[in-house]
């Protein structure tokens, strides 16, 4: 059941718009660094039940409970405990962790420090995506400020405890967005992912017990503890606590990102964000990313949280709104997200690297209209096979756009080699029409 899901609470995104909000001047004018004060003054195991009662759930994807993940930790392993920040945000579609690193970097920071406290880490690592080396100066420049003001490195605030934070960036591969590549590529490997369990919590890098989590994740862990957990799970729905970043783009007048409680709905997004843009109807849309199964018209209504996706046929994923209007061909964008899985398949196992190569094969004939109805049931067959029998999500991911379109847009699938060719694409329109 959906609870105050329209009510809007810019909580993380609350002074993007000031002047020089990245400046540790205005972050601590804003009231920064008192959380970790406060978190300072706790037991880490406090801070652990706190998140936990706070229902706060993993912002990167999965939706994992965040508090359960660090009370995973073993506290009896004598192994040195590490906070990992996935920070490769990549999912075509998503962007919201690189605008809240560049407009708010000591939210970031701020959160790294009291999670690592609260799971006894004295090293933490922010694994930034390598294209955007301009976040990548914008996070150390925080964390330099953050040591010179006391925030970070020995004793911090007087209290004994010692935090350094590693700022890495990665090579600009999306499979190291993948939790367990990510820690091969931080550990000077070709990023490929591991076979779990052992899951990173008990063994995760350099093999000693790691909590690995999403940047929204970590920076939404200070407001927590300044406002507790009660504040934080009066927001959302019933299982899907909390405030959250959703990234609009495509064809929306107002594309950016848009801070809202888990449960709204694209329908009142849209409102938000000015609506289709002008002159143009929704056609097809994704919940999460490219690697989430497609939505249609129909589902503007769908309660944006992880149950409330997940009935729908599809998830909640990144929360990466891409909005396609009655202009685009579906087969076309499909082939175009499957020609970015083949490219970015690690190659580690058969069916995502052989089984993205036959996809593109498949669909390009499709998309140029010299398939047949057969192809379309060869696509669904590899789907099928495809699905569930990898190594990690990437193939499962690069399947749900097309099963998803397939089962939305037969019609528009067929009607590419009733044509000949692409009934979108004004040449062939002419030809064939
Ligand atoms: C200890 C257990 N830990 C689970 C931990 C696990 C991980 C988290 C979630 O994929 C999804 C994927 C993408 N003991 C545990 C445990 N954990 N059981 O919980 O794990 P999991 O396996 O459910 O998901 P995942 O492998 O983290 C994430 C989808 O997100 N996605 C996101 C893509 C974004 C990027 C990017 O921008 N870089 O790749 C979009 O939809 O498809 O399904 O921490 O260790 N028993």
């Amino acid at each position: 059941m959906t609870t105050q899901a329209t009510q809007l609470t810019p909580v993380l995104s609350a002074t993007w718009r000031d002047d020089t909000p990245w400046r540790l001047d205005s972050y601590t004018r804003a009231g920064g660094y008192e959380a970790l004060d406060k978190a300072l003054g706790m037991q880490p195991d406090d801070l652990i039940q706190l998140v936990k009662d706070s229902g706060l759930r993993g912002r990167g994807g999965a939706g994992f409970p965040t508090g359960m993940k660090w009370g995973f930790i073993p506290q009896d392993n004598p192994k040195p405990k590490y906070l990992v920040v996935n920070a490769d945000e990549s999912e075509p579609g998503t962007c919201k962790d690189i605008p809240l690193m560049m407009a708010s970097p000591h939210t970031l920071v701020e959160g790294v420090i009291i999670s690592s406290y609260a799971i006894r880490a004295n090293t933490a690592f922010i694994y930034i995506r390598g294209e955007v080396l301009h976040v990548v100066r914008r996070v150390q420049a925080a964390i330099a400020e953050a040591y010179a003001a006391g925030h970070l490195g020995k004793d911090i605030h007087g209290t004994g405890y010692d935090l350094d934070i590693v700022v890495h960036a990665g090579a600009g591969a999306y499979i190291c967005g993948e939790e367990t590549a990510l820690l091969d590529s931080l550990e000077g490997r070709r990023g490929q992912p591991r076979l779990r369990p052992p899951f990173p919590a008990v063994a995760g890098l350099y093999a000693s017990p790691t909590v690995i989590n999403n940047v929204e994740s970590i920076a939404s862990v200070p407001c927590i503890v300044s406002n507790g957990a009660a504040w934080f799970s009066s927001m959302g729905t019933e299982k899907s606590k909390g405030m959250t970043l959703y990234s609009l783009s495509g064809h929306v007048e107002r594309p950016g990102q848009y801070e809202a409680p888990l449960g709204i709905t694209l329908r009142e997004l849209l409102e938000m964000a000015g609506g289709v843009r002008a002159g143009h109807e929704l056609k097809f849309w994704t919940p999460g990313g490219s690697s989430t199964p497609l939505l249609t018209a129909e589902h503007l209504d769908v309660p944006l949280d992880y149950e409330g996706v997940g009935a729908a046929g599809s998830m909640l994923g990144t929360k990466a709104l891409q909005i396609f209007d009655e202009t685009v061909c579906v087969v076309r964008a499909v082939l175009r997200w499957t020609e970015f899985y083949k490219h970015e398949s690690c190659g580690k196992c058969t069916p995502c690297r052989e089984g993205t190569w036959w996809l593109v094969q498949v669909l390009a004939r499709l998309e140029k209209g010299i398939g047949t109805e057969d192809d379309l049931e060869q696509l669904l067959d590899q789907c099928d096979n495809i699905l569930g029998r990898s190594f990690c999500a990437l193939a499962d991911g690069a399947v749900s756009p097309i099963a998803s379109s397939i089962q939305f847009f037969r019609a528009e699938y067929l009607a590419h080699f009733e044509r000949g060719g692409c009934p979108f694409d004004p040449v062939a329109s002419t030809l064939f029409a």
